[in-house]
């Protein structure tokens, strides 16, 4: 195919031409969805109709390409296709359109079967350590390709970070190399955060940091996993400023503000910060967790607000029970 599927972003998929364009083979190879799956898809939700021409050939739109990497994004985060079909049914039925999902670069399923999660971690501490650069961006591709979103954040990025802290302190690796690696999993995180589609209508969520704190990457991963999970959610990353967040949130209302510490001084902050909140009518629901929770666990009982959990899986849960699913 001499032309590439469209990769611009459009504000709004029905914004997209709806005049037949590719053929089946281009659509599969751009978004990554083999033909089986798309007929299959096609056949059982009646997701698309693709024009055909004389000869019966499919011929897909912009849109159609569009509708389909949104599909294939939601899919790939964990949810099944027919959870996904319901969704854009309802969308469709209130006369809106999903939010189109920026292209992220391809990515290709390692040959056989894949490692498991603990040695993808591994192999990324040492890529990351010996600051290759290429090798770290293969790998990351290849893990994104391998598992669910889930599992890359909470058994392969994770454990990978704790390793690299663990060798920081043991004086195995230089700061310069922690900073290194951290920044590579950060910036992969940040683009697979901002290909997730934002539900405009969901719940809303606001993710950060305590005044102070600078470890953003969990938040990072925990807005990752709600914004796949289908809420409205937003990352302020680092070091929160309290007076204007307080004023933000007068403005724009979210149902819940979550933010972590890992700190003890994080968490006098966070404190701050939540009882300036809390003044709000009516009140966002106030979050917190983090490392400083799970050393001192009695902060949990002193800081206001609701602890989310020792993990990300647990934030994920409690956020879920809160706001409903
Ligand atoms: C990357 C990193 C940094 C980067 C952060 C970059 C960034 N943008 O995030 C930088 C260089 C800025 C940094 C700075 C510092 N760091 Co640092 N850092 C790390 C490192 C290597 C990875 C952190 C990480 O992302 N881990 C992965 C996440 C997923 O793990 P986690 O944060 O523990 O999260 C788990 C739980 O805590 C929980 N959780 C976390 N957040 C939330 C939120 C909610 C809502 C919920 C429910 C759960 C939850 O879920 C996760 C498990 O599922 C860790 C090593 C480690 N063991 O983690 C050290 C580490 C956290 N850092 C440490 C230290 C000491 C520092 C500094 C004080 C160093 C210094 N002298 O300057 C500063 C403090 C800066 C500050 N003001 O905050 C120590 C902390 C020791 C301690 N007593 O707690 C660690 C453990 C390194 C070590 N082994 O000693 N660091």
């Amino acid at each position: 195919m001499a032309e590439h599927l469209p990769a611009t972003i459009a504000t709004s998929i029905g914004d997209l031409p709806d005049s037949p364009k590719y053929n089946i083979k281009a659509v599969c190879q751009e978004t990554g969805i083999r033909p089986v799956t798309l007929r299959a898809w096609e056949r059982r939700y009646r997701l698309l109709r693709p024009h055909r021409t004389r000869s019966n050939y499919r011929l897909y739109s912009e849109r159609d390409v569009a509708v389909l990497r949104w599909l294939k994004t939601r899919v790939d985060g964990g949810l099944p296709i027919s959870t996904v079909a319901g969704e854009l049914a309802e969308i469709r039925r209130a006369g809106a359109w999903p939010e189109p999902v920026p292209q992220l670069p391809a990515t290709r399923p390692a040959e056989g079967r894949a490692a498991p999660p603990q040695d993808y971690a591994m192999r990324l501490y040492a890529a990351l350590v010996s600051h290759d650069e290429a090798a770290a961006s293969l790998l990351l591709g290849e893990i994104h390709a391998q598992y669910d979103l889930k599992t890359v954040c909470l058994e392969v990025l994770a454990p990978c970070l704790v390793a690299i802290g663990d060798a920081w302190q043991n004086g195995q690796i230089r700061i310069t190399t922690e900073h290194f690696a951290s920044n590579i999993v950060r910036a992969r995180l940040m683009t697979l955060f901002q290909a997730q589609p934002m539900m405009r209508t969901a719940p809303r969520i606001l993710v950060g940091c305590a005044p102070t704190e600078l470890h953003d990457i969990s938040s990072l991963m925990l807005a990752l996993l709600l914004r796949r999970d289908g809420y409205r959610v937003e990352f302020l990353g680092q070091d929160v400023h309290a007076d204007d967040l307080v004023e933000y949130a007068r403005l724009e209302r979210p149902n819940l503000i979550c933010l972590a510490a890992s700190s003890e001084s994080a968490v006098r902050e966070l404190t701050r910060v939540f009882n300036g909140l809390a003044t709000m009518r009516p009140r966002p629901k106030l979050g917190f967790g983090g490392r400083a929770f799970n050393l001192r666990p009695a902060l949990r009982e002193s800081t206001p607000g609701i602890f989310m959990g020792d993990t990300l899986a647990d934030g994920l849960q409690k956020a879920r029970l809160l706001l409903g699913a």
